[in-house]
């Protein structure tokens, strides 16, 4: 916790203090498990401001800081530290919340906006958060063959989700890093088409893209998978995703821009006649968040750089018809891609 404060303070001039509030930045930068409460940040002293009912839980969790209980008042807590000027969370803090911080400030201290230098260190993920996500994305590993052995037509989209769930959370997982999508036959043409009753029916793609928290961090994978019989086309686009996954993903290296890596894989499926078919970013960021910076975007201009983590996640969706979407997660280390996932992304028909 101390260097990831440490690079905070190196890294924002200008700053004397920050007030942290939202739960993926009070867990990174202290190790607290909950949104009940605040950071207090200076680079000699780090407060953590919370209630009774989580003071055994923060003693625990965050042995680098003074736990006060915010029944002594935030006045006093600012009172008794020398900075000036405090960043806080400019998109997180409501419009109140910014007025009951003010109106604690003691005299010659300002607020002032800070989000993106806060977020900043997260960006570059350290060893131990990589090894931390590389455990949840080998738990989605398993779920995923676990539930290949389930999929027939007769089942609906909701058993599949749940089974999948079931056994994440069975194997350590705390919670979903989102609401697992399960869209088969049609309704694979919605790109984020949450598990329903339909029942998967003979003849159809299933895409399966879930994820869990583990030890605090998000995995993220998807696959797509066939029932029974199968048609050319359906054949012919999966190959195709295949293709824009696999050769944007082997493309990734330190130092290209995000946007390069997102444009192999638009215009693979451009050039086979699914350009209109492909609507969103090729990939994103994960960590305690799911959806992180940078993002593997046409407009992202960042740098990839060792310590991103990455999914690469093309899809085809035609309406009235289906999709298929494949998406890994990687880490970059020493210059290149390491794939953290290792479901097999060969056409599996069941
Ligand atoms: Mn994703």
């Amino acid at each position: 916790m101390e260097s990831r404060i440490n690079r905070l303070f190196d890294n924002s001039e200008g700053y004397d203090a920050f007030f942290i509030s939202s739960y993926p930045n009070i867990f990174y930068y202290s190790g607290f498990e909950s949104d009940d409460g605040f950071l207090l940040i200076t680079r000699e002293r780090h407060i953590l401001i919370t209630d009774s009912r989580y003071t055994v839980q923060a003693k625990e969790q965050a042995p680098d800081y003074e736990i006060v209980d915010i029944a002594s008042g935030l006045k006093s807590v600012f009172a008794g530290i020398d900075g000036g000027v405090i960043g806080f969370e400019d998109s997180h803090i409501t419009v109140s919340g910014y007025e009951h911080i003010k109106a604690a400030l003691a005299d010659g201290q300002s607020l002032k906006p800070a989000q993106t230098v806060i977020n900043a260190p997260r960006l570059i993920k350290d060893k131990e958060e990589i090894k931390k996500i590389a455990e949840a994305e080998r738990l989605g590993d398993e779920a995923f063959s676990h539930v290949l052995n389930m999929i027939k037509p007769g089942i609906t989209e909701n058993e599949v989700a749940l089974e999948l769930e079931f056994f994440m959370k069975k194997n350590g997982a705390s919670a979903l890093s989102f609401d697992t999508i399960a869209a088969s036959g049609v309704r694979g043409a919605m790109p984020h088409g949450r598990a329903s009753e339909k029942v998967i029916e003979n003849g159809d793609l299933l895409t399966l893209d879930f994820g869990c928290v583990l030890n605090g961090y998000c995995s993220d994978m998807t696959r797509t998978v066939a029932v029974g019989n199968i048609s050319d086309w359906q054949k012919e686009v999966y190959n195709v995703v295949l293709k824009a996954q696999t050769e944007a993903l082997g493309a990734i290296v330190a130092g290209k821009k995000c946007s390069e890596i997102d444009a192999i894989a638009r215009d693979i499926i451009k050039d086979a006649g699914y350009g209109e078919n492909f609507g969103h970013a090729l990939g994103h960021s994960v960590g305690i968040e799911i959806h992180e910076e940078p993002r593997l975007s046409p407009k992202c201009d960042d740098i990839i750089e060792n310590g991103h983590i990455l999914t690469v996640e093309p899809g085809i969706y035609i309406e009235n018809r289906g999709g298929v979407r494949i998406e890994d997660l990687v880490a970059v280390s020493d210059g290149r891609a390491v794939n953290l996932t290792h479901s097999d992304k060969r056409f599996i028909i069941l």
